[in-house]
């Protein structure tokens, strides 16, 4: 069944506890948003691990035959051909209510900021259409960007990229195979950035977790800073993480329909 578009059903959540998490909101200075795959289940992005609307990519792909340095090495036609797949599906996807919720709640106030682990661009597409300044920090980088094995150059690219057929994409400076501009399994996230969004979970306030299994280190362990320098974390997903024992709210349900209940309301 094609449900992209359309928001998947979900429990209604208690009422006082979303006044509650509203006013930690309202008072707090910091807010930091992590988000992952599920936030963008509703536009039709398929997860990693399942829950969503559709069965995860892993459901269907072994991780460490697609998504690691060394699969690349072994086999550069499949993962390109893989990337490309995903980069024409998810070029069509648009930003659903949970996308747009978090940009109109950053356009009206300071003190929020965004990391996702997703390598879509549909909170970007969401911030440009709602004239909001909420741009996220890509920890797992981006599905449009080309980088250059070899010298490490990198290129934004169409989303209905070539990729994936013979001959495969090599860089114009040194004829290296080029590959997708994202973080692998066994790869270091961008030091710099990674120490920016340990410090914004350092400051925050509050954390608001949406739609990430918290199975993928370093990015697990940002919530755990939060709470570690005594701020509140509030988690939505559509089922219980490892996180949730140790969050302050956690509300089950899907981010579409959640987010707009707690951040519009
Ligand atoms: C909804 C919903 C709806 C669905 N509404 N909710 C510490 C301990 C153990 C291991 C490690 C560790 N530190 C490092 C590691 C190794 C490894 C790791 O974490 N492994 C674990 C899996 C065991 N980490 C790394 O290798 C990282 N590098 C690193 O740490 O370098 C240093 C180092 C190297 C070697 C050894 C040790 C240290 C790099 C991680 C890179 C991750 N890359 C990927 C692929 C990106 C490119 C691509 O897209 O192809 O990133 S893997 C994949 O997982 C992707 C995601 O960003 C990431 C997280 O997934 P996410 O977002 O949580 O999605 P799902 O599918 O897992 O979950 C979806 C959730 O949404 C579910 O909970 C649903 O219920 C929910 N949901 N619909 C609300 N509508
Ligand atoms: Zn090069």
């Amino acid at each position: 069944m094609d449900l992209r578009g359309e928001e998947m059903p979900s429990p209604e959540p208690n009422g006082e506890e979303l006044q509650e998490v509203r006013g930690w909101l309202l008072e707090a200075e910091s807010v930091l948003v992590l988000t992952g795959a599920g936030i963008s289940a509703e536009s039709g992005v398929p997860t990693f691990r399942g829950g969503g609307v559709e069965p995860g990519l892993w459901d269907r792909y072994r991780p460490e035959e697609l998504a690691t340095p060394e699969a690349f090495a072994r086999d550069p036609e499949l993962v390109w051909g893989w990337y490309s797949w995903r980069r024409t599906l998810v070029g069509d996807c648009r930003p659903n209510p949970a996308h747009e919720a978090l940009a109109r709640f950053a356009a009206g106030r300071r003190g929020v900021h965004l990391v996702t682990q997703n390598v879509d661009h549909l909170h970007e597409e969401a911030a440009r259409n709602l004239g909001s300044s909420l741009l996220p920090l890509h920890l797992h980088g981006s599905l449009f960007r080309d980088r250059c094995s070899g010298c490490g150059k990198e290129w934004d690219v169409q989303p209905k990229g070539p990729h994936g057929t013979m001959p495969l994409p090599r860089c114009e400076s040194c004829h290296s195979l080029l590959r997708p501009g994202v973080v692998w399994f066994g790869e270091m996230l961008d030091a710099g950035e990674l120490d920016v969004a340990a410090r914004l979970a350092q400051q925050a306030a509050l954390t608001l977790v949406v739609g990430t299994s918290g199975l993928v280190y370093p990015a697990a362990g940002l919530p755990r800073v939060t709470l570690e320098a005594g701020g509140r974390v509030v988690e939505v997903n559509l089922e219980p993480t490892p996180l949730t024992p140790q969050a302050h709210r956690v509300f089950l349900g899907s981010a579409a329909r959640l987010l707009p209940l707690l951040l519009d309301g």
